[in-house]
């Protein structure tokens, strides 16, 4: 069981309102959160936090961006939704503005993450009928173990994680699972019939930051291609800087046949995604046979033009890339006999934690939130450590500081 601590009064009323009315479907931290700006998070007695979680990279620009805010407020008190029974006047400019910023013909807007990987799925099986000439209903995606792409019925059909998907069937057949980073693996699925789609994580998030071998993405990629089988890349928590490029894949210069976008895209404002193909692919999807009422609504159009805008004018991509380095080179420093493993690319990272203790990992979250830090354990005994990208190199010295600090709770 893990250990409890006090929290105030104000913080224990949050907490009972949310144990009494609120489904009980997550685990947080015992800590009530206020107010964030930027790299800082502030709890209801007012302490001040470093975000080292980032709304699992969704807070990429930082908290309340002073930019993506004022479009939020401009555009919210014109216009916030149409539907797409009606044209808006903001939905083409920013079909224009994200197709020209990643390089593909269109984009299909959609809301969650999930969602579009959802469309995405959609889309390589229509494609896979109607242009590789699929036999209906027969159409198989490859996915790799131990992903994580969302929780919707479909999504969990092909997770390999029983707390994704036990007691949650029947599930979604068409799905064919491989293990990660594993060229062989897949060039043996590729072989099957009926294939329309390989759908990967640059690096594997939830899997507990998972990067694969060099050139994986890039021979993965030429094996589709040689297959005539679509790449899906889930770009949703690696994309938009993360990683230390615009995308994960941009690393090794592969360009997904479907690039599926979500979470920074909107700065952690409200739920924006995409799905962006060539029109090969996204003309096969006709009128009328997908949509949200939500999806490329004006006001998601203007937030996210001001959060795609941040990500370059603020050089995050670059700023990833240098600070990552510096954060994993100063944790592999600390030479600490609890971190068996710093691994990561750009602010995406993660520390394996080595400690006959199964809570430690959650101990340690729970030192470090006393000490001004927040991160949350994945899988046990991982703690990912993905902080806002505008963060300085000064805080990165910090916060090191508090995790070398926090490491004495482990003595
Ligand atoms: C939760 C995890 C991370 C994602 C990738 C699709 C989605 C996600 C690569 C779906 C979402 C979120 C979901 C959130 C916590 C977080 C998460 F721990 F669940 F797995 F980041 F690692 N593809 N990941 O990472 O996007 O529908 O959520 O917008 O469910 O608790 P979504």
């Amino acid at each position: 069981m893990h250990t409890t601590i006090s929290v105030s009064a104000t913080a224990q009323y949050a907490i009972d309102l949310e144990e009494k009315y609120g489904a009980h479907n997550y685990h947080p931290l015992p800590v009530v959160l206020e107010k964030g700006e930027g790299v800082f998070l502030y709890d209801t007695d007012g302490k001040r936090y470093f975000d080292f979680l980032s709304g699992y990279s969704a807070v990429n620009q930082g908290h309340c961006h002073p930019k993506i805010i004022a479009a939020l407020i401009e555009q919210a008190q014109k216009l916030t939704l149409t539907s797409r029974a009606f044209h808006s006047n903001l939905l083409g400019e920013y079909e224009q503005f994200i197709t020209n910023f990643f390089g593909y013909d269109k984009v299909l807007p959609m809301n969650t993450g999930v969602e579009a990987v959802e469309t995405a799925i959609k889309l390589a099986r229509r494609w896979g009928y109607e242009r590789k000439g699929i036999e209906e209903n027969k159409a198989k995606i490859i996915v790799c173990a131990h992903n994580f792409h969302g929780r919707t019925s479909t999504v969990i059909s092909f997770s390999t994680d029983p707390s994704s998907y036990s007691k949650f069937g029947p599930f979604m057949p068409g799905f064919h699972v491989i293990p990660y980073n594993d060229l062989e693996a897949l060039q043996e699925a590729l072989q099957q019939k009926n294939v329309c789609g390989f759908l990967v994580e640059p690096i594997q998030g939830e899997a507990g930051v998972v990067v694969p071998d060099d050139g994986y993405l890039s021979t993965a990629k030429q094996y589709c291609e040689a297959a005539n089988v679509l790449f899906i890349g889930d770009e949703i928590q690696t994309g938009l800087c993360r990683t230390g490029k615009m995308l994960a894949c941009d690393h090794e210069n592969v360009r997904p046949d479907i690039l599926i976008l979500g979470k920074a895209l909107s700065g952690g404002v409200l739920p924006v995604s995409a799905v962006l193909a060539d029109d090969e692919i996204m003309l096969t999807i006709k009128p009328g046979e997908h949509g949200s009422t939500y999806g490329g609504n004006p006001l998601a159009c203007h937030v996210a033009v001001a959060a795609l805008k941040v990500l370059k004018d603020e050089q995050l991509s670059e700023r990833a890339e240098k600070l990552g380095q510096l954060l994993r080179h100063e944790l592999t420093a600390l030479h600490s006999p609890y971190i068996s493993l710093v691994r990561g690319k750009g602010l995406l990272n993660a520390i394996v934690i080595k400690h006959h203790n199964p809570e430690a990992a959650w101990d340690l979250c729970m030192e470090m939130k006393e000490n001004g830090l927040l991160a949350k354990p994945t899988h046990g005994d991982k703690i990912r450590l993905a902080p806002p990208l505008i963060i300085s190199e000064e805080q990165i010295h910090e916060c090191v500081e508090i995790i070398r600090k926090s490491l004495a709770i482990l003595s």
